[in-house]
């Protein structure tokens, strides 16, 4: 398998707990190489914008204004089989599910605070990654 790139957010409330950099730890230790980052604050009209595709589901606005409660940490992480790896780091979106020494086991505070956001396949992976970052802020 090539190198391969994948998009994530350390969310809300693990900026608000100063976890940024052990959860950047998780990353580099399962094999993953941080090869751009930033810390921002999403508008609403952002998150909406990102979150589109819940745009259905009952806990769509919460989810949004979570976003948007504090600064994230939007990243692209690269490595082998990079998107399937970063799932398996975070581990499984409700905490309570979620294996063993993954940061959502770790850190997370609930299945919406659950800490980390990561792509779920290549072709979010490609737009997620050119919503936040120009080629030119990517370094590999
Ligand atoms: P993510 O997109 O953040 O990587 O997480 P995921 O694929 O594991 O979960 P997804 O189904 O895409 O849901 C996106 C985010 O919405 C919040 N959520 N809240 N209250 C709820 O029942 C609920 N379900 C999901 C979580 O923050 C989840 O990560
Ligand atoms: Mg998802």
């Amino acid at each position: 398998m090539a190198l391969q790139r994948t998009f994530s957010i350390i969310k809300p409330d693990a900026t608000r707990r100063n976890l940024t950099g052990k959860i950047i730890e998780k990353f580099e230790e399962g094999g993953l190489r941080v090869v751009a980052s930033k810390r921002i604050h999403m508008t609403e009209e952002q998150a909406k914008q990102f979150y589109a595709v819940h745009a259905e589901r009952p806990f769509y606005m919460d989810l949004v204004n979570f976003m948007i409660s504090g600064p994230v940490v939007v990243q692209v992480l690269e490595g082998e089989d990079a998107i399937a790896k970063n799932r398996e780091i975070m581990g499984a979106t409700n905490p309570a599910d979620a294996a063993p020494g993954t940061i959502r086991k770790e850190f997370a505070e609930s299945i919406e605070a659950n800490s980390v956001h990561g792509s779920d396949g290549p072709d979010t992976a490609k737009e997620e990654i050119a919503f936040f970052f120009s080629d030119d802020e990517i370094v590999g």
